[in-house]
Order: structure tokens, then C-alpha cells, then sequence
């Protein structure tokens, strides 16, 4: 390895990381014990675990396997650590973070309760200057934003919210002690995701609960359990066979399309495949499906239909089984939901639902509850379950100015432009981990987090290795990156949904495919990018100069 001072600048550091959730603590990890850099890491939270510090709601969890939502670098560490269920409550994956961070002794350097609010590039220096709303001011060699992607809370600004006499909470905000419900009307505001397993435990506890839904969601059990031990001590023994099998997968899972046209199946033939994949719960029902699922709108309503007829046969009310079917969209093309007895949630005589399109829209918060379509619902306690400013928000949050002093925010004005999801042209030497325009939110987390860290890690490390001050993302590159992201989108049913994939829910947020669905899957991905680095990273330039037309490639050196 070469020796970083060869490149040693009159920076405070060679990088500064910024977040300590899966990605920053694996980057802290990578550059200083791999590379032996200098690094600092910025942390908002007054804890490790990102993701898994803030979301403490009731029913929070993964809809990973847990096996497979983890850190799978370190051989030992996936031997040691046990998990207790198929999806881990968000308290036991903070444990395991908890536990990493120490296993690898992170700690010493993270500055807890700071958060990033400039990040600003010198063109002279070709440093960055981070500060923090704590008064920090360090300069550094490389910046990595390792923010997450669904880290920025999205607040609708609903008329009256200030003069609710109750308590809301925003689930992404939740208050570490716990909210008690016992004997309160609450009311929870959306049917995401989180909502869904928030629903049924509010529903459990409190005297009664009202749920606001925009927009219905097709969802699937969850199936959470105990874990058979003799299937975990196979996976166990199989670890290595297990993480070459995720890298190279479609989304980072142990699952495969079926290679074959739904509407190519005969009645029986399909209805015996839902009936396995709605069995076995998690995502296998909406990353497993028949291949054309994402991409015929004929053979996604075959497989919606399987799911419609499952919420009339759960929903006792026909009526408010119909509120809850989805009906404006192609099933899969909004974030698929994991539910354990949500429909059922529906049955219970404390559990009203509020449609917006039928019962009328949230119109205002009034100190006593909310109104909606011309009614008030008198309520104690609400549940604001609307989601994050997805991928783009985390990042325009971090004040970053690039060379010239142009703002990130005003390069991304009519949506985000990127060189692979870890690049941005004018902001040399800043990487993004998970960042817009790569897999992440359509892969599982972990597995697209390790590759990116380990494609930034390498790519450090040859700029050391070769005295290089500076990599930036050539326009070229990131017009045609941009470019083949939409068109992949815009092949599949994903655009004509009002998700956050699409940047629907944020109002005034351009309307543009958020992450990357690539054509060869997360394994085709991590290909692309290896080649990039392999052919010396084609597409951005070292200190201003194309290294791919003027040096050997790194396969060479
Ligand atoms: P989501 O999936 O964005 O869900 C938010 C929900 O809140 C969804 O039902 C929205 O309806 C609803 N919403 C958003 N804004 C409003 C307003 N203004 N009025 C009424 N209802 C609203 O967020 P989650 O937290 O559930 O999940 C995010 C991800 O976190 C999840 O997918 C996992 O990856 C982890 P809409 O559908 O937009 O009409």
C-alpha cells in the first residue's frame, strides 16, 4: 500500500465522512484501517445507526432478511452476530450497529450531535471546508456523504399544524422514550411502508385510531418469525456462497425473476406461483415475480389482480376493502410494503379509515384534530407517517458548493445528475454513497453500500497510489449516465406512479426516476463500475487530465 503522506496536504483531513448510519461507519472503517487516512466522521444523531437511531416507531423493522441485512466484509463478524427473528425490530439492528462500531472501534473518530451545514470546494487549495452547525470548521482532502437516502423527513405543510393542542410526532422523529397511547384517539397520516407496520401495533394500544390514506398500497405479509436454527446454521456455513450470490443478484437478495411471461401461464400454473410467493412473505411476491411484472401493464394487472382479491377476502367491509384496493397505479411501481395483519387492522371495531378520494382530502389540522372532506376527526395524538424528501434531499441538506462556488442545489434545480450515483461534475473529490442515480432504494441497502464503499475505497487508494489530487466526473460521462437512467425507467411502468421513486411526493420536487434499475441487475452495476475503475476510470478526469487516453490502466499497473 502507498503511503498517504506521499499526498499529505496542509488539510485537518483526508476525508471526512459525513453520517454514521450502515454506509459512514463502513467508510470510516474502509479509509482509515484499509487506507490509514486521516479521517473525521460528522454525525448529527448522539448515537451510531443512521436509519435505525431515528426511526423508532412502533412496529419498526426491515423488510430485509436479517441475514442478509447486515455487513458481510468481515467474515468473523457474520460468524459472531446472532439475529433473533427473520425481520429485526429497529432496536436490535441499532444493537448490531452499536456493536459493529465498537467491534471496530469507530468511535474515537465520530463527532456525535453535529451536523453538517456547508461543505464548500476551493478551487485554489482543491480542499473542502466542512462546518458544522456546532461551530466546526475542518478542511479535507475528500468528502463522503454517506447521508442515506431516506434520511430528510418530509413534513407536509399542513394548514393549522402549530395550533393542534395534542402531541404529533413525525415517525422518522420519534421520541426515544416512546409515545403511550393508551386510552387516545390517534390519528396516523399516510399508508407507506411505515405506516403499514405502525398501524397495526397503534391500533393494538390505542382507544382509537383514525388512519388518513392518500393514496392505497398493495401489500404482502411480512411472515416475521423465528428463524428455523438448522436453516441458519446452513446459511452460516454457506456465508461466502451467500454473499457472492446477493453481490451478483438482481436487488441484492436471494431471489430471481421467473424467467418466463405471466401471460404465458395458464390460470392454475400462476395462481399455484402467487399462492408460494405470497407464502413464503417478504419482497419475493415483488422482486420474483414473472419477468414482465415491471414492464407490461397487461401482465402487472394479472398480478394485481391476485392481490385485490387477498384485501376483499381480509377486509370484513366491503366498502372499506375498496377504499383499500389500489386502483391508480401498477402494483411494484410504488415501494412494496411489507404488512404483518394490516388489512385485518381494518376489522377492528376501534380503526376508521379516511379515505381522501372517496371521504375527502386532509383540508386542515384544527387545535382538536384533523378535518378532512368537511368533517373534523377530534383526535389526542397524531401520527405524521408521510415520509422523506427521498435521495436528493439528504444531500442538498449538507450546503455542498463545488468548484466556482456552484450550489449542488442549483446544479440539481430540475433533478439530480450524477456520473453512476457517486459523482457530481464541478464537485471533484466528493463521493456519494447510495446517491441518486444508483441502485439503492432498489436494492437491499447493505449489499449496494459495501460496493460503493469498496469502489470509493479503491478508487483512494489508486489516487494515492499514483499522486493524484483531484478525480471529477467528466460532463460527457454524466450526460450519458443521466441519459441511460431514464431510458431504463422509461422502458418499465415505474413513471406512472405518484411515488417517491419518482420524486411525486414532494410537492414542487421535479418529477424524475430516482434511482437506478439496471437492466443487468445490482450484479450488472457493481460490473459496470469495476470496469470503469479497471479501464482507469473512464469517465472522470484525474487533476483535470483523462488518465483513460494518457496512462496505462490500472489492470496494468
Ligand atoms: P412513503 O412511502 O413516502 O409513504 C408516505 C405516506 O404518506 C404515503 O401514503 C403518502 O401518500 C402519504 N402522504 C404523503 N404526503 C401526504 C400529504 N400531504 N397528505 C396526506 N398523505 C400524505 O413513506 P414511508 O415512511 O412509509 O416509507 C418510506 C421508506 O422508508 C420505505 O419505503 C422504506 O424504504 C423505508 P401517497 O402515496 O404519496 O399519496
Amino acid at each position: 500500500m502507498t503511503n498517504p503522506q506521499q499526498t499529505k496536504s496542509n488539510a485537518d483531513f483526508d476525508a471526512v465522512v459525513i453520517g454514521a448510519g450502515f454506509s459512514g461507519m463502513y467508510m470510516l472503517h474502509s479509509l482509515r484501517d484499509k487506507l490509514d487516512l486521516n479521517v473525521t466522521l460528522f454525525e448529527a444523531g448522539n448515537g451510531v445507526g443512521g436509519t435505525w437511531y431515528w426511526n423508532r416507531y412502533p412496529g419498526a423493522r426491515c423488510d430485509s432478511d436479517s441475514y442478509i441485512y447486515c455487513y458481510t466484509f468481515d467474515k468473523n463478524l457474520l460468524q459472531e452476530w446472532n439475529w433473533s427473528e427473520r425481520y429485526p425490530e429497529q432496536d436490535e439492528i441499532l444493537r448490531y450497529l452499536e456493536h459493529c462500531a465498537e467491534r471496530f472501534d469507530l468511535k474515537p473518530d465520530i463527532q456525535f450531535g453535529k451536523r453538517v451545514v456547508a461543505t464548500t470546494f476551493d478551487d485554489q487549495t482543491t480542499l473542502w471546508t466542512v462546518r458544522t452547525d456546532k461551530g466546526d470548521m475542518v478542511t479535507s482532502r475528500y468528502v463522503i456523504a454517506a447521508v442515506g437516502s431516506l434520511s430528510t423527513a418530509n413534513v407536509p405543510p399542513f394548514k393549522g399544524l402549530g395550533s393542534f393542542k395534542g402531541k404529533w410526532y413525525h415517525t422518522s422523529q420519534w421520541p426515544h422514550e416512546g409515545v403511550d397511547f393508551t386510552a387516545k384517539r390517534v390519528g396516523v397520516i399516510g399508508t407507506g411502508a411505515t405506516a403499514v407496520q405502525a398501524i397495526p401495533e397503534i391500533a393494538q394500544q390505542a382507544k382509537h385510531l383514525t388512519v388518513f390514506q392518500r393514496t392505497p398500497n398493495f401489500c404482502v405479509p411480512a411472515r416475521n418469525g423465528k428463524v428455523d436454527p438448522e436453516i441458519t446454521k446452513a446459511r452460516k456455513a454457506d456465508y461466502s456462497g451467500v454473499r457472492e450470490r446477493i453481490k451478483n443478484s438482481f436487488f441484492g437478495f436471494e431471489l430471481n425473476f421467473i424467467p418466463k411471461s405471466v401471460l404465458q401461464t395458464t390460470p392454475e400454473e400462476r395462481e399455484k406461483e402467487f399462492d408460494r410467493m405470497w407464502d413464503d412473505g417478504g419482497f419475493s411476491f415483488w422482486l420474483a415475480n414473472y419477468q414482465d411484472m415491471f414492464f407490461s401493464k397487461e401482465a402487472n394487472d394479472i398480478i394485481a389482480d391476485y392481490l385485490k382479491r387477498k384485501i376483499r377476502a381480509t377486509v370484513n367491509d366491503p366498502v372499506v376493502a375498496e377504499k383499500l384496493i389500489p386502483k391508480t397505479y401498477p402494483y411494484g411501481t410504488k415501494r412494496q410494503p411489507l404488512d404483518t395483519n394490516y388489512f385485518e387492522t381494518f376489522n377492528k371495531k376501534n380503526v376508521l379509515l379516511v379515505d381522501a378520494s372517496t371521504d375527502g382530502p386532509i383540508e386542515e389540522i384544527t387545535p382538536n384534530g384533523i378535518r378532512a372532506g368537511g368533517k373534523e376527526y377530534p383526535l389526542d395524538i397524531i401520527v405524521i407517517a408521510t415520509g422523506f424528501d427521498a435521495l436528493t434531499g439528504p444531500l442538498k441538506n449538507l450546503g455542498i458548493k463545488g468548484r466556482g462556488g456552484k450550489a449542488l442545489i442549483d446544479e440539481w434545480e430540475s433533478g439530480p445528475q450524477t456520473y453512476l450515483g457517486l459523482s457530481v461534475v464541478g464537485f471533484p473529490n466528493l463521493f456519494m454513497i447510495t446517491g441518486p442515480q444508483s441502485p439503492s432504494v432498489l436494492s437491499n441497502m447493505p449489499v449496494s453500500i459495501e460496493q460503493h464503499v469498496e469502489w470509493i475505497t479503491e478508487c483512494i487508494g489508486y489516487m494515492h497510489r499514483h499522486k493524484l489530487t483531484t478525480i471529477e466526473a467528466t460532463p460527457r460521462a454524466q450526460e450519458q449516465w443521466v441519459t441511460h437512467v431514464a431510458e431504463i425507467a422509461g422502458a418499465t411502468l415505474m413513471p406512472q406512479a405518484n411515488s417517491w421513486y419518482m420524486g411525486a411526493n414532494i410537492s414542487g420536487k421535479p418529477r424524475q426516476f430516482l434511482p437506478y434499475l439496471c437492466p443487468e441487475g445490482l450484479g450488472g452495476y457493481r460490473k459496470k463500475c469495476a470496469e470503469i475503475a479497471e479501464r482507469g476510470y473512464e469517465g472522470f478526469v484525474f487533476d483535470g487530465v483523462n488518465r483513460t487516453e494518457t496512462t496505462e490502466s490500472r489492470a496494468a499497473e
